[in-house]
């Protein structure tokens, strides 16, 4: 069978829309190109002493990882000349990233987390980048309208997990297909064609040291998947848990705690991008309560309580926590 690369593999799906211009297409490859960057330098981060701290914070008061930097960077020098894209946004950055005046604009709006998973940086574990695509509101809509767009208004959404392999992983409104990167010829090619996670699983993934800032509620809905027989598995980068919750099944969950009220994760370049994939591989994500890709974000940089993964983890945390 011949072998299918990524950039093979957009095309042909471009093809199949008639009215598809090929804007959106060279998004998707300048991506991937920017995360075969990002994945060059966290392979040998222990080599050329680009770990580290770097003096500035982000817009959260967290002290930046060098590679956090450069990621962030990548992302935006792939995206912002092609003229395909009118606003981005990053975790890494307080505003939306605007198109510089020399550049011509697009129709397109992307929003990142450059290197999700920091704190595992320094110490040799899976890290990642999320990413997920709107189109243009109306022209006369402000960056911030464009912004703050439902999550179901997304028409594709991916993530790079930079592991024992790098793997890129997108769903552009239909199948989701995964990607595993070969360095020998610097492409990334078809290993995982049409994801579906399975319907219930036996792993959950939760910071379970939160455990006493938990409802009395959650703590249950943990106790009823250990009567189950359930295992846990928390790595502590989002893309790693949520990548392997996808293949394998099972549940990952940040819910609200007496700390974080409004959960942890941010819901526009986090939340949004995984649970529009979790969706079209048949899975679920709530926030508790909505669906997530119902929700819309009032800022930028909001967090969401997330619980995402097989339907039926999901149904049974709606039946014993959801209010
Ligand atoms: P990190 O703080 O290392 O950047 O997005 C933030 C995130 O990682 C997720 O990748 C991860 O799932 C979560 O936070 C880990 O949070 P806890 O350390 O509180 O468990």
């Amino acid at each position: 069978m011949a072998l299918m690369n990524l950039s093979r593999f957009i095309l042909e799906e471009q093809r199949r829309f008639s009215e598809a211009t090929g804007d959106f297409t060279m998004i998707l490859e300048q991506i991937a190109f920017a995360s075969k960057i990002i994945a060059r330098e966290v392979n040998k981060a222990g080599l050329v002493n680009i770990l580290g701290s770097l003096d500035t914070q982000n817009v959260f008061g967290e002290t930046q990882q060098k590679l956090d930097v450069f990621a962030n960077q990548k992302m935006i020098e792939a995206l912002d000349h092609i003229g395909k894209v009118c606003v981005m946004a990053s975790e890494e950055i307080e505003t939306p990233i605007e198109i510089p005046d020399k550049y011509q604009k697009g129709k397109y709006v992307v929003v990142f987390d450059p290197l999700d998973g920091s704190s595992n940086i320094d110490v040799n574990v899976s890290i990642g980048t999320i990413f997920g695509i709107f189109k243009k509101k109306e022209d006369e809509c402000s960056l911030e309208d464009n912004l703050q767009q439902k999550g179901r208004d997304l028409i594709a959404a991916g993530y790079v997990v930079y592991g024992s392999s790098t793997m890129f992983v997108y769903c552009a409104g239909g199948t989701v297909n995964g990607f595993t990167l070969d360095p020998s010829v610097g492409e990334f090619l078809l290993s995982h064609s049409n994801i579906k996670i399975p319907p219930k699983g036996n792993i959950y993934s939760v910071n379970e040291a939160n455990f006493n800032k938990w409802d009395e509620n959650i703590r249950n809905y943990i106790g009823a998947l250990k009567n189950e027989g359930y295992t846990s598995r928390y790595i502590g980068s989002l893309v790693s848990d949520f990548h392997r919750n996808l293949l394998k099944g099972g549940i990952f969950l940040y819910p609200s705690d007496e700390k974080n009220k409004k959960g942890k994760l941010r819901l526009l370049y986090e939340a949004f991008p995984l649970s529009f994939i979790v969706e079209h591989a048949g899975g679920a994500s709530i926030d508790g309560n909505i669906d997530i890709l119902d929700k819309v974000p009032q800022t930028l940089h909001d967090r969401t309580p997330l619980i995402i993964g097989s339907k039926y983890e999901v149904e049974l945390f709606k039946k014993l926590v959801a209010k």
